[in-house]
């Protein structure tokens, strides 16, 4: 029998969604199935009428959205007008990631098993449901799951007798060679970065704008515990455009030293260059890698050699390993009994790609340069609320675990690194349009609720709507002390004098009962309900992802009880009426 053509697409937001799909690729490879792997946006979903096994991998986001790369596949399968036996073809498979803490969970994929059950396909299994909450991750569910999966797949499409299977401990091909040049070229590939120079088009990831930075400067006060930064940039010329409540994305680098120190324990020299082949016809280069590349720019930009690695980081690794001691370890640790002592030595303290590949240096030092970028994932990049042009708020993230290193968010601490008295600083940025977007219609009142850097994005919407005379700009604000943390104090005082402005703030610290922006929201219950029931205000939330949600929406549900007499569901029903309608928006970060 033919080979099926496996196809594997996803949808992730953080990478996990891709990790799982590679893996899925990596099996099939295995077990001898032709196989594709790609983020659903960059498929021609017009060719899925004709897939015959299609495997969706795909992650729910914060609100029950899905990851922004499969954002155009999400608008497309759900058209009314697609027939419903468009794809009576296919057998297909959902598996879900998401987090059990946020009330729709892992809403994407149940609604895409429904949707494509709709549209004729074949379910080979249940959806899997993928859990971030669960004490060993995601994996708790898409191990035994995947096991059924192969059961099934292999059923329908038996692998021939004589081929048979490539052993676990054998490391398959991998995705790139890497061609080392012998003299270093005249271009010096980090030149090469610059883009936006000939643009086509607006700024992008494939090709960011090198924005100059002109300030960054600390915003909280000398006894707040976190530091915060406000970062101006320069964009002139750069063919950015953006209204309120779109964000930035900002792609970070790994520091000096840590990329010198993985050169080290890798035995790479990061002044030798090379350029990249794929193995396979057909497969592009990351199109973020310059060509010819120095080791030293393919590891401080494009290896995330300080994230957490992932259970597949272990697998290849130990497939690699020449020392028996560090090998046995490794496999222990992807296996399905090692994942609570991987999830206790990684996970939990939260330790680095760069810090595990020390503690296995006979491995470490014996890695193939092919196999850098089968085993490393690309850094992600950052995104930021817009405060203006081109103005952001970045709290500079550092915690500490059992490790006695502490913990520090790669791009926050990039960042605020840069000193742009000491010389120029250009960083590579560009804009996506809209998490919030904000009423057209002249009259329309808005309540804008940001504690904390949740503030950011509406000190844009507010400055653009000032200027076109809009009023009705009401806003809760929250921190902890006023002389501390109290981001544009000044500015919106003097908005709120000019009468352009309704501020209401929050410390948190300033008496002995803790008051959170959704204190104030319920003391000003009669006047939020006033705006939204009887002059179809929007609402608007920006913040810290952890509590402050969940704390705001039952806030309001608890004001349309009280001030709109409706019935707890009768409440929940308005919110998501509100939420459908676009009339309740909400951007969080974690
Ligand atoms: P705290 O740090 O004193 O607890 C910005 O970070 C502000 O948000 C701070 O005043 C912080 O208070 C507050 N905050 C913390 N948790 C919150 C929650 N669940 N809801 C609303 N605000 C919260």
């Amino acid at each position: 029998m033919p080979s099926p053509g496996l196809l594997v697409l996803f949808g992730s937001q953080t990478g996990t969604a891709q990790d799982v799909s590679e893996r899925l690729g990596r099996e099939a490879r295995r077990r001898r199935l032709d196989c594709r792997v790609q983020a659903l946006d960059s498929y021609s979903v017009v060719n899925l009428i004709n897939e015959p096994l299609v495997i969706f991998v795909c992650a729910t986001t914060g609100q029950g959205d899905p990851p922004d790369n499969m954002k155009n596949f999400w608008r497309f399968i759900f058209r009314k007008n697609l027939p419903p036996t468009s794809l009576c073809q296919m057998d297909f498979a959902v598996l879900g990631l998401g987090d059990s803490s946020y009330a729709k969970f892992n809403f994407v994929a149940k609604k895409l098993h429904r949707r494509l059950l709709q549209l004729g396909g074949r379910a080979l299994l249940p959806v899997c449901l993928g859990d971030d909450q669960h004490e060993l991750g995601p994996d708790a569910a898409v191990d035994p799951w995947l096991h059924d999966l192969w059961g099934k797949v292999l059923g329908l499409y038996p692998v021939p007798l004589d081929l048979g299977t490539i052993p676990a401990g054998v490391p398959l091909p991998s995705k790139f060679t890497l061609h080392f040049l012998l003299a270093a070229p005249r271009v010096c590939s980090e030149g090469q970065r610059v883009a936006g120079t000939d643009p086509q088009g607006p700024p992008s990831e494939q090709q960011p704008f090198l924005a100059p930075m002109v300030t960054n400067q600390r915003v909280t006060g000398p006894s707040h515990f976190q530091d915060v930064r406000l970062m101006e940039f320069d964009i002139t010329g750069s063919g950015l455009s953006f209204a309120a409540g779109d964000v930035v994305l900002i792609q970070p680098e790994n520091t000096a030293s840590h990329t010198q120190r993985f050169c080290q324990v890798l035995g790479l020299d990061p002044d030798q260059t090379f350029t990249l082949l794929p193995r396979e016809p057909g497969v592009p280069c990351p199109a973020r890698l310059p060509q010819p590349c120095s080791v030293r720019h393919l590891v401080s930009c494009y290896l995330d050699i300080a994230s957490v690695p992932r259970r597949s980081f272990f697998e290849l690794l130990a497939c690699l390993s020449p020392h028996e001691l560090e090998r046995e370890k490794l496999l222990h640790f992807s296996s399905p009994q090692g994942q609570e002592e991987l999830y206790s030595y990684c996970s939990r303290p939260r330790r680095t790609i760069l810090e595990v590949l020390c503690d296995f240096p006979h491995t470490a030092g014996a890695i193939p340069a092919d196999y850098l970028l089968d085993l490393i994932p690309p850094i992600r990049p950052r995104a930021f609320s817009i405060a203006s042009s081109l103005l952001i708020l970045v709290a500079v993230v550092q915690y500490q675990t059992r490790l006695k290193e502490p913990r520090r968010g790669l791009c926050s601490s990039w960042l605020a690194s840069l000193d742009p008295g000491q010389g120029p600083v250009q960083v590579p940025l560009w804009v996506r349009p809209g998490g919030l977007t904000f009423p057209q219609t002249p009259g329309t009142p808005v309540i804008m609720v940001g504690p904390g850097t949740g503030v950011a994005p509406f000190r844009a919407a507010v400055q653009e709507r000032v200027a076109q005379g809009q009023s009705g700009n009401v806003l809760f604000f929250g921190c902890r002390l006023r002389d501390q943390d109290f981001y544009w104090e000044a500015e919106w005082m003097e908005l709120e004098g000019r009468g352009c402005l309704t501020l209401f703030t929050a410390f948190s610290r300033e008496q002995e009962r803790k008051v959170y922006v959704q204190h104030r929201l319920r003391e000003l219950g009669p006047l939020v309900w006033e705006l939204l029931d009887r002059q179809s205000a929007y609402f608007y939330l920006a913040g810290n992802a952890k509590c402050m949600p969940a704390d705001v929406s039952e806030a309001l549900t608890s004001i349309f009880q009280e001030q709109g007499g409706l019935s707890g569901p009768d409440a929940a029903t308005y919110l998501a009426r509100l939420q459908r309608t676009l009339r309740f928006q909400s951007e969080t970060w974690a």
